[in-house]
């Protein structure tokens, strides 16, 4: 039976190649963000591979957030796999020197709205005894770096509850993992550095890794029969040996 993904974060980067890839596949797709009209032109060309229905809410609104999964028509209602991308840093400042507005935007999207949405979600998944819930964490979520204090902090708890996730789900024969990936070139420092110029320098010098290689890996997990769950990856550019070892040329 065709499959039925809900993926947050989807009109850039990670979110985005992965709706390109499981399109591709023939999965349908429910696709959220906050920016509608790329909404709208993912959901026109993706369109022509599979069914696709767009939600566009803002993580951090508990109360938008449940609306908008209650709000879904009756065909794409069943949701097989979840994935909870939607998420960014928000500033690399020392702890003394940061900013309370970029650590609060941190935990109330990586982690309150990961939340939100799962909780949204999880009640049909236990009905039924079913379901695959992949949380995209990162190597920030493995190991702190200098400056990353409250965005590894947010990316630690993503791992930490996707533990909890697997724990806990595990009765009902839900599927939960994690994947973490090193450096990935997409808007990610655009948003960091609130479109400083410095943003554009993060990826010179090095091959990152791009939003389609960390696609592919998804699908890989979720394509697993049933009885493989992956719980965890971790996957970094070859040019980066861990979260604050890289060899730009
Ligand atoms: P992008 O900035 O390209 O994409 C982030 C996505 O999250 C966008 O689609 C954005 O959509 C969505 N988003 C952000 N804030 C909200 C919000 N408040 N409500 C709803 N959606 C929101 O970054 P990436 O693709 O790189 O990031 C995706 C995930 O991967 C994040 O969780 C990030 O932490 C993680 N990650 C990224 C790495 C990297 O190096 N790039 C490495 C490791 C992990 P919109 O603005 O339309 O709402
Ligand atoms: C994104 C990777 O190294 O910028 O999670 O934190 S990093």
């Amino acid at each position: 039976m065709t499959k039925t993904a809900l993926i947050t974060g989807a009109t850039s980067g990670i979110g985005h190649a992965t709706a390109y890839e499981f399109a591709k596949h023939g999965i349908n797709l429910i696709l959220c963000g906050r920016r509608l009209e790329r909404l709208h032109t993912i959901q026109e060309a993706l369109s022509k591979l599979t069914n696709v229905h767009i939600l566009n809410f803002d993580v951090r609104d508990k109360a938008e957030t449940f609306k908008a999964i209650e709000s879904l028509p009756v065909n794409f209602k069943h949701i097989d796999i979840l994935i909870n991308n939607a998420g960014n840093a928000h500033g690399l400042d020392p702890i003394n020197e940061g900013s309370i507005d970029d650590w609060e935007a941190m935990i109330d999207i990586n982690v309150k709205g990961l939340l939100y949405v799962s909780k949204a979600i999880i009640p049909q998944m236990t009905e039924r005894q079913s379901g695959h819930i992949i949380n995209i964490g990162s190597s920030a979520g493995k190991q702190v770096y200098p400056k990353g204090n409250v965005y590894c902090g947010s990316k630690h708890a993503v791992l930490a509850i996707t533990e909890g996730m697997r724990i806990d789900l595990n009765p009902f024969g839900i599927k939960v993992g994690a994947i973490s990936p090193g450096l990935v070139e997409t808007e990610f420092s655009q948003v960091r550095f609130k479109g400083d110029k410095i943003a554009n320098t993060v990826y010179d010098g090095f091959k990152a890794l791009q939003a389609e290689d960390i696609a592919e890996i998804i699908y890989f997990v979720v394509s697993r029969p049933a009885h493989v769950n992956i719980a965890d990856m971790l996957i970094f550019p070859t040019a980066q040996a861990n979260a604050f070892t890289l060899n730009k040329q």
